[in-house]
């Protein structure tokens, strides 16, 4: 298998993790050219990073399908044991995609344009904080989200939490967990397993390389 990657993404470093923390065996390679050029695109329609390549030819787009994948290659091990941690697991990668990422989104393409809008910039704050908020509600204290183990739900959120707590500091918000003591705790705590330790170092080395230009 092969993964079309970029460390910085934090959809392709959701599919890392789960291939780090389960131990699969998968080639992670860069896309052969531009996300949008006819090279990527003849691999993986969408034009987007991450895709898996399965050995059978069939390409998966979707970090969260990719990681389900993973996981299921690997014997569930990064499965809740339980229906109702199961259920927690899938909500938190939910919340995540649907609260928390938009908002990222929209500060991101603020801070590449010509010219910031900050107004824009303050929707894009307001939106994470309120995801975070969120997920407030269901993420455990850490160093797991869910279930005393890592788990899917770790994969999902743990890239997704380093643009939250690398990115609004930079733009005023100094805590940006302020107000959700258990996502600060979790955020404190998860570095304390070795396979998330080393994505978000490699998403740290390649943030740095980005904002120096590299
Ligand atoms: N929903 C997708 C999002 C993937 C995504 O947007 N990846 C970014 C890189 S962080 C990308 O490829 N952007 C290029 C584009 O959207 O054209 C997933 O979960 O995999």
């Amino acid at each position: 298998m092969k993964l079309y990657n970029a460390n910085l993404s934090p959809y392709a470093s959701r599919v890392r993790l789960a291939i780090y923390a389960t131990g699969l065996d998968v080639e992670i390679l860069p896309p052969p050219g531009p996300l949008n050029s006819d090279a990527y695109k003849a691999i993986n329609p969408l034009g987007k990073i991450p895709a898996l390549a399965l050995d059978d030819g069939t390409v998966l787009p979707e970090s969260d399908v990719i990681v389900q994948y993973v996981d299921e290659k690997a014997g569930g091990r990064l499965t809740p044991a339980t229906p109702e941690d199961r259920a927690r697991a899938r909500l938190i990668a939910r919340l995540a995609d649907l609260y928390v990422a938009p908002g990222l989104g929209i500060i991101f393409r603020q801070l590449g344009a010509a010219q910031r809008d900050d107004a824009r910039i303050a929707e894009g704050v307001a939106d994470v904080k309120r995801g975070v908020g969120f997920l407030e509600h269901y993420v455990a204290p850490g160093p797991y989200a869910v279930g005393g183990r890592i788990s899917t739900a770790d994969c999902i959120v743990a890239p997704t939490l380093f643009f939250v707590a690398a990115i609004l500091p930079r733009i005023g918000e100094k805590a940006p967990f302020a107000g959700a003591p258990n996502v600060a705790a979790y955020w404190t705590a998860l570095g304390k397993d070795g396979a998330v330790a080393k994505v978000l170092g490699e998403m740290g080395e390649a943030l740095a390389a980005r904002m120096k230009g590299g």
